[in-house]
């Protein structure tokens, strides 16, 4: 299998996360994609490139150009306009009801403002190289789906910032460009197949959803921790099937706390027979291993087996699949549980 990864991901190294009324080290650092790398590079059945420059147009294509274009200068912006900082967070979020009964509101030019307006949440700190390492997760997805198009079965994309929290305009929840909504547009407009992006990190991938919600030609498929009590809370509910054309191409399956791999792959079963039933070209899959049972920051009780099983069944949809990385915080097993999923997978074809 055709593994892409690019160093560049070092570039996005913060060094705290606003999380739960504390600052403290990040979950999302670059040690992960580091073990992920270590991991895959044992097992000779691995074989590694590096991405290519595939431009902003991609990007541009499911993003909002002020995202782009204000992730691009950000950083700097802060460090001139506010002072002297290792990494920046919003302090102030717009909301659209600060200004009920005054009329739309519209970017300001204060960098602080610029923050909040283009950013949802504190978790998501952007540093000297963080637009720059999200450009080259970017490249990774669009390489891996490249691949594929080139007649792989399946290839895997270690994307590091990962992707499904960023939505059309907004960032966050660890998230700058969403890789694997611009790999699932890339596909459609250049094969003008139908495509299905299948999300199993524990957290419902309300960016890509949102992306896609009133689309026919991409299906998103979820699951993740109820957001009755995950983050990120207000998506990802079972009644939140699509608008419009996309009506009845979105599926979400909520999972209560601790559940196990037997439970699991019965509701995985289930999301493969909507794909079936959607019938898509390809497949993209947002892989979280942050369901394991001791992820740090999640709730979900899977085990490595559990990740095997899932890629198994995942591959007997006979599709062409490209894999990309997502969550996944603890960082010890992390390795081993990507491993189990892609050879998993591949055991299956
Ligand atoms: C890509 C991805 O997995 N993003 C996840 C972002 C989640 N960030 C906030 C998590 C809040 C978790 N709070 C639980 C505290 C446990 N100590
Ligand atoms: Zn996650």
């Amino acid at each position: 299998m055709q593994v892409v990864y690019s160093p560049r991901h070092l570039l996005h190294d913060p060094s705290t996360e606003i999380e739960a009324s504390t600052s403290h080290s990040p979950y999302e650092h670059t040690g992960r994609a580091e073990t992920i790398k270590a991991t895959l590079s044992a097992d000779e059945q691995f074989r590694f490139r590096e991405p290519s420059d595939h431009g902003v147009a991609p990007i541009t294509a499911v993003h909002d150009e002020g995202l782009v274009n204000f992730l691009s200068v950000a950083w700097a912006e802060y460090q001139r306009e506010v002072g002297e900082r290792r990494e920046v967070v919003p302090d102030i979020f717009f909301r659209r009801e600060l200004r009920n009964q005054m009329g739309a509101a519209s970017e300001p030019s204060a960098v602080s403002a610029r923050l909040g307006w283009w950013c949802f949440e504190t978790t998501t700190p952007l540093t000297q190289g963080s637009y720059e390492a999200a450009r080259a997760a970017v490249d990774t997805a669009l390489t891996a789906t490249d691949v594929v198009l080139a007649g792989e079965r399946v290839s895997y994309g270690l994307c590091r910032p990962p992707g499904h929290h960023a939505t059309r305009d907004l960032y966050g929840g660890y998230c700058f460009f969403n890789n694997a909504a611009i790999a699932a547009h890339d596909i459609v407009s250049r094969t003008g197949g139908k495509v299905t992006v299948l999300d199993v990190d524990y957290h419902h991938g309300n960016g890509t959803q949102e992306i896609f919600y009133d689309r026919d030609d991409v299906q998103y498929v979820s699951l993740h921790g109820d957001p009755q009590r995950a983050y990120p809370y207000f998506t990802g509910y079972a009644d939140e099937t699509g608008s419009g054309r996309g009506r009845g191409a979105t599926f979400n399956v909520p999972l209560a706390k601790r559940t196990q791999d037997d439970a699991y792959l019965a509701a995985l079963a289930d999301c493969c027979d909507e794909i079936s039933a959607f019938g898509p070209s390809a497949v993209v899959v947002s892989l979280g291993l942050d369901t394991f049972i001791t992820d740090p920051i999640a709730d979900l009780a899977l085990s490595t087996q559990g990740f095997a099983r899932s890629g198994a069944l995942v591959a007997q949809l006979g599709l062409p699949t490209v894999v990309l990385q997502e969550g996944g915080y603890d960082v010890e097993a992390l390795g081993r549980n990507v491993h189990a999923w892609l050879t998993g997978f591949v055991g299956a074809v």
